[in-house]
């Protein structure tokens, strides 16, 4: 077992689709530690599902929309897990940050016509923001046993994509905000990377109108000819939570069966030819 002793907080379970109960599992199956966060009560009951089935440590409510529940979950975290404890190290080894936000309003439609000034403060202050929020107050913590930072983004930060919007500028900010983490954070042994998925049928992903639309075009863009599943995002994550990834930080690893390296397809041209 890859993390036997290990401790990780995992945020943004919302359901079994969601990436990061795939990540806690992939942790969990390694023999890592958990704790489990929620962002209001309504979304405990789904985090306790996950937390039984992992065998988490603690689940803890952790709103990013405020510093005061941030702070107030890792002063939980840190009096679970600040101190030696039966000859165990102080400390945790991870943070995940699978968190991301949009009002519904700005992912549906035209860009310049749907993005308004509070949609856009929303979507980077819960999508962006909040990673560097979680990377300050974990930063004792990860510090005492040289752990790392994880977050998910989407190659809607780099490219366009319909109706991703305002999404793809919050994202773009993060990926940044993984690079100055990392240089901010690396004199403490402390790595910081990001994920970069491709599209995957979850609750955020349930919203979206076209979704399927997205999938089918990926599948005929991707190297694969395939999506990509939760699970091998979960096993990437685990990687570079891992000590086998003691080299790399500020890096942004692509799980998206190599749908990012092309432009046009074979079988995108194929396809065209037939109709014409
Ligand atoms: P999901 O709906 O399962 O997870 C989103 C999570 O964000 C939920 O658990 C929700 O509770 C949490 N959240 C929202 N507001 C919050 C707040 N104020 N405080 C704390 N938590 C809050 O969907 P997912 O697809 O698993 O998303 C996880 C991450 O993966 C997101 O950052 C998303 O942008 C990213 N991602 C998703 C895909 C995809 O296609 N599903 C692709 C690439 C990246
Ligand atoms: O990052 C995401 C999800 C982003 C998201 C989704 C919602 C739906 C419900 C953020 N905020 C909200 N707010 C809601 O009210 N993804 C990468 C998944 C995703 O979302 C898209 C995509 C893809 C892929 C939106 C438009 C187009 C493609």
């Amino acid at each position: 077992m890859l993390l036997q002793g290990k401790r990780f907080v995992v945020t943004g379970i919302a359901s079994k689709l969601s990436i990061a109960w795939s990540i806690a599992e992939a942790l969990h199956r390694e023999g890592a530690s958990l704790i489990l966060t929620y962002p209001n009560d309504k979304m405990k009951k789904r985090v306790d599902m996950a937390a039984a089935a992992f065998n988490a440590d603690l689940v803890l409510e952790c709103d990013v929309a405020t510093d005061e529940s941030i702070n107030d979950c890792f002063d939980k975290v840190r009096e679970h897990w600040g101190n030696e404890k039966n000859g165990e190290a102080a400390g945790i080894d991870g943070v995940v940050h699978a968190i991301g936000f949009a009002p519904a309003d700005q992912l549906d439609g035209n860009f310049a016509e749907v993005t308004t000034r509070e949609g856009s403060q929303i979507a980077h202050d819960i999508s962006a923001y909040s990673f560097v929020a979680l990377a300050k107050a974990s930063r004792d913590l990860l510090t005492q046993r040289q752990g790392s930072l994880l977050t998910l983004t989407y190659e809607g930060s780099i490219s366009v994509l319909p109706n991703y919007n305002v999404m793809g500028m919050a994202k773009a900010s993060l990926e940044a905000s993984v690079r100055y983490l990392a240089a901010s954070m690396g004199g403490e042994g402390i790595r910081v990377n990001a994920i970069s998925a491709g599209p995957i049928r979850t609750l955020a992903a349930s919203g979206i109108k076209s979704f399927r639309k997205m999938l089918d075009i990926n599948e005929k863009i991707a190297p694969l000819q395939r999506n990509v599943s939760q699970m091998e995002v979960g096993n990437a994550a685990l990687f570079l939570l891992s000590p086998w990834a003691s080299g790399i930080t500020g890096e942004i690893l692509f799980v998206d069966a190599g749908f990012n390296t092309v432009a046009i397809s074979e079988q995108l041209m194929q396809m065209e030819m037939s109709e014409s």
